[in-house]
This record gives C-alpha cells, structure tokens and sequence, in this order.
C-alpha cells in the first residue's frame, strides 16, 4: 500500500496534505480578530498592586494576569490626574496640546468632539463590537451645564466610537451621582426629575459643609473639599437635586460596572469586541462593598484594592468560562498614581502601616516626579505575549497606534498625533520602546528611560493636603532613574549639556 502511494502521487502529495491542513489553519488564525479589554484602574499606584513587588496588599488576580503576560516597569500614563490621562489614552494626543483637559467637573461638556477619532473609532470602524464601562470623566453633551440630564444627553460615547456605554459621568466624588447607560440616565422616575449646577447650590438641599451630623459615620466625611451636595450621606462635589431612584449606591458601584462589563463580554462573545473598562477603584469615596471591609488592615483604601483585584478576576473568569482567554489582549494600567489622603476623613493615611503605593518611587498622583504617571501595566494574552517583566520605556500615548497595528485598522490622517505603534514591545517581542517618553503634571517632563528633565515651573513644590511632593521648581531638574529612581538628586546644575538636550527635545515636541 505504501509503496503505491508514494509511486502514485510521489513525495510532492505526501508534503500536500500536512500543507493543506496548515494553510487552513493560519487562514483561521488570520481570520479571527482578538477582543481587546483596557482594565483601566483609578488613582492605584506602582506599589499598590503586589505583582510590582510590595507585599502588603495581596491582588491574586492581578498578579495571575501578569504572570501569564508582561509586567512593565517602566510605564506611565500621560497626566498625572484623570482627565488629561484619559483624553490622551483614547485620542492619542497629547492632553497638554489643548487647554481644556483639565481635572473635569460633572457637568463638563464632552472634551474630545465628535469628530475627532478616539480608539473605539478605530475598532469599530474595523467591525468590533464597542464598549465603554466604568468610569467616564471626559464631559458629555455639548456644553457645560446644558446637558439634558433628564433626557438624551448628546453628544455622547456613541458619537466617539462606543455601541454601548455605562457610565458615570465623572468620578464617584462629583455630581451627579448616577450611571448613564446609553446616554440616560438608569432608573430615573420623570416625576422626580434630576437637577446639577457646578455654580450655585438648590435652595432647600443640605450640604455637606453646613450639616457634619447628616454624614454617615461609618462612611468617609470630607478631610478637605468635598462639601458640597450629600448624596447617600457622602458629600461631594458639585450641587444635585432629584433623581433619587437613580441614586448610584457607593458600596455596590464595582459590582454594578463589573456585571455590565461581564454582560458586554457574554453578549459579544461570537464576535470580535473592545471593551474600555474603567474602575472607580480606588478613587475616594473609597466605600467599597461590605464583603471587603476589613480584609486588608488597611481601612478603605486598602479595601478599595481588594474589590479592584476582585473586578479583575471576575473580567478574567468570564472570558475562561466563554473559551476567549485565548483569543483576547488584556491591557491593565491606571489613570495617574496613587494618594493617600485624597479629600475624605478614611483614615487612610493612619492604617497605611509600610504598605507605598508610589513604589521606589518619588511623588503621587498630581505630581510631576514618577509616581505621578509611573503607573502599573500589564499586557497579557494568553500564550501570545512572552511572559515575563520589561523594563522598556512604554506610555499610554501609544495604546492607539499599537492597537490599531493589531487589529491592521487604519488612522485617519490628522488622528491621534503623538501615537506610536508600539506594538512588538508591548507584545514582548523586544524591549525597545518609546525613545522619550513626556509626561505632564505641573509642568512638564521627558525622559529616555535613563535622564529625565522636569521643565522649570512656577507651581508649588509642595502640596500639603494630600501630602504630596509636586515636584515643581522654578530651576530645571534632571535626575538620572537608572541610579537614582527615587530622584532625590538634582543633577541639571552638572550636567548643562544632558540639560540643554532633553529640552531641546521637549521643546520640538511641543512645537509639533
Ligand atoms: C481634586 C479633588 C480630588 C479628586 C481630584 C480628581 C478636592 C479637594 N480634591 O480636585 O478629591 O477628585 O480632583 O481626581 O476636591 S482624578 O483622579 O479624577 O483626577
Ligand atoms: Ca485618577
């Protein structure tokens, strides 16, 4: 028989059918597109997750997710708060190249314009399914303090790219407190309409500042700012009335954004999706679900931490429960880096015991030394990335271009300006990077992995209610990160020349 196989169709037919059965294969390989979930958290810090290497709070699931994807050291965000970070993440430009990025209000009106093209654009241009979850703090509607809070609010998500989106519209310490699913708000009763004013408060409506008693005692009350409207017993900032049955409930937000994000996963499941998932943990108030309180000695903030893991296990057991782990690219990152005190009275800076959220690292969130925007990131998919820690210089900056690689879509011309693709470092396939990486607190700064130069600015160097170095200074400031990652030694007045080069850098970008 096997002679007469071979001397009928010779050696050519025998290396045929191993052939056939690859180049089928690879055309179902080329064929499927990977889902894309970004895990964004809010205000965690480099140390904050015990897979960069601090004991003291445990995050499994996280630290599962990194050990099976890559661990960057060296990653940042743009900004150092939420707003600009975001606005840079999901445009690829850079927020500080427009002067209205800054920290939004509730009521802010959408930042980035319909007819700019954000990252959900390029997914869905390219046939994904598109989903916005969590965390929104990019304004909505057209002005601020016009949206029809009761009604449409338009411009919205849809109109940047996201099929679906569940929302809040700010951040859980700003009015109004409510989710917007779609561009309405959830459980809203037309009879008990929803009012929101960032400049005068509602006659008749308690507020934090004048009523300590109607704060609940158990739950945080303001350290500093944050008197404005009580919403569940939380004062906040910005003035609310009505809307009560929408009224989102502090301790069951992370359940309630992780189940859309588990809907949105299931429901797109025989289809290639994006999902942007954003946390509220930990950004205060930090009132996480009462099955964390306590857990991890650490008060709320540490709880916070806790529930933030938990989100991400449940994103993780979803997809192994639907067989996508396989085919689905995780990115895990944060906004801006970590502070302790952020305006409420949680005693989180007494438990903080040896626990550092900024890592080895100077600064926190506001600041323009690395704890600023050196922020957690890993990238995992499951047997495609090289496992293992990279210290390549990557940035949030890139996330456009990187994904738009992966995926073969196209960028418009003009769209996302400061993005590079990225890609095969963040897949691990080398360690190269961004050549400079800026960043953007106070002022500015640009590092190539090694020397960074902190632009001269007229900011405080010292922030004293959230205890934090901001790392402003009328001089010019270069530290050397490889020897010196704690930036406690200015180097500019040695070294005129690193000086001179690093800003002539800074300056051509920003000139771009
Ligand atoms: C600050 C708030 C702070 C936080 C921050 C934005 C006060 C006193 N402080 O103005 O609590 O909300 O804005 O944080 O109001 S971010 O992570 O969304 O950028
Ligand atoms: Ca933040």
């Amino acid at each position: 028989m096997k002679k007469t196989f071979f001397s009928i169709f010779g050696i050519g037919a025998y290396l045929l059918i191993p052939l056939s059965v690859s180049a089928q294969k690879k055309d179902k390989k080329t064929a499927v597109k990977p889902n894309v979930i970004i895990i964004l958290a809010d205000d965690i810090g480099y140390g904050d997750l015990s897979c960069n290497g601090e004991p003291t709070v445990q995050t499994p699931h996280v630290e599962k997710l990194a050990a099976q994807g890559i661990r960057f050291t060296d990653a940042h965000a743009v900004a150092a708060t939420s707003t600009p970070s975001r606005y840079s993440l999901l445009t690829g430009e850079y927020a500080w190249r427009r002067n209205d990025t800054g920290i939004a209000t509730g009521d802010a009106g959408m930042i980035i314009k319909p007819e700019q093209t954000t990252i959900a654009d390029i997914f869905k241009n390219a046939g994904y399914a598109t989903g916005a979850i969590g965390k929104w703090h990019l304004g909505l509607g057209d002005k601020a303090g016009q949206q029809d809070w009761n009604g449409y609010i338009t411009p919205g998500l849809k109109d940047i790219g996201f099929d679906y989106s569940y929302i809040m519209a700010a951040t859980g310490d700003r009015v109004p407190c409510v989710f917007v699913e779609n561009q309405r708000i959830v459980n809203l009763d037309p009879n008990d309409p929803i009012e929101v004013s960032y400049e005068k408060p509602f006659p008749g409506e308690p507020l934090g500042k004048d009523n300590p008693d109607m704060l609940y005692v158990q739950k945080p009350s303001t350290s500093h700012g944050h008197d404005q409207a009580i919403v569940n017993g939380i004062s906040r900032i910005g003035y609310m009335k009505g809307g009560k049955s929408a009224l989102w409930v502090d301790e069951t937000i992370a359940d309630s954004i992780t189940s859309h994000a588990i809907e949105f996963i299931e429901s797109n499941k025989d289809q290639p999706f994006f999902l942007y998932f954003a946390t509220n943990d930990i950004h205060v108030p930090r009132v996480p679900h009462p099955r964390f309180t306590g857990k991890s000695g650490m008060g709320p903030r540490g709880d916070a931490i806790l529930e933030f893991d938990w989100s991400v296990g449940q994103i993780m057991e979803t997809l192994e429960k639907l067989g996508l782990t396989e085919n689905t690219l995780i990115i895990l990152t944060s906004d801006n880096g970590p502070v302790v005190d952020d305006g409420y009275a949680d005693r989180a800076v007494e438990l903080l015991g040896d626990h550092r959220p900024w890592g080895p690292f100077r600064g926190g969130k506001y600041s323009i030394f690395e704890a600023g925007t050196r922020v957690p990131f890993v990238v995992s998919w499951a047997g495609k990335t090289k496992e293992g820690v990279s210290d390549a210089p990557v940035s949030q900056i890139d996330l456009f271009a990187s994904l738009t690689g992966l995926i073969n879509g196209e960028i418009p011309a003009n769209a996302a300006p400061d993005s590079q693709n990225q890609l095969s470092t963040l897949l691990g396939k080398d360690k190269k990077g961004r050549k400079y990486i800026v960043e953007q607190a106070g002022s500015l700064s640009i590092s190539d992995g090694t020397w960074k130069y902190i632009a001269p600015g007229n900011g405080a160097a010292y922030d004293k209610l959230t205890n934090t170095e901001l790392g402003n200074n009328k001089e010019p400031q270069l530290y050397n990160l490889k020897q010196d990652m704690g930036e406690k030694k200015n180097l500019a007045g040695e070294n005129p020349k690193k000086v001179a080069e690093l800003k002539a850098i800074l300056e051509a970008e920003k000139a771009k």
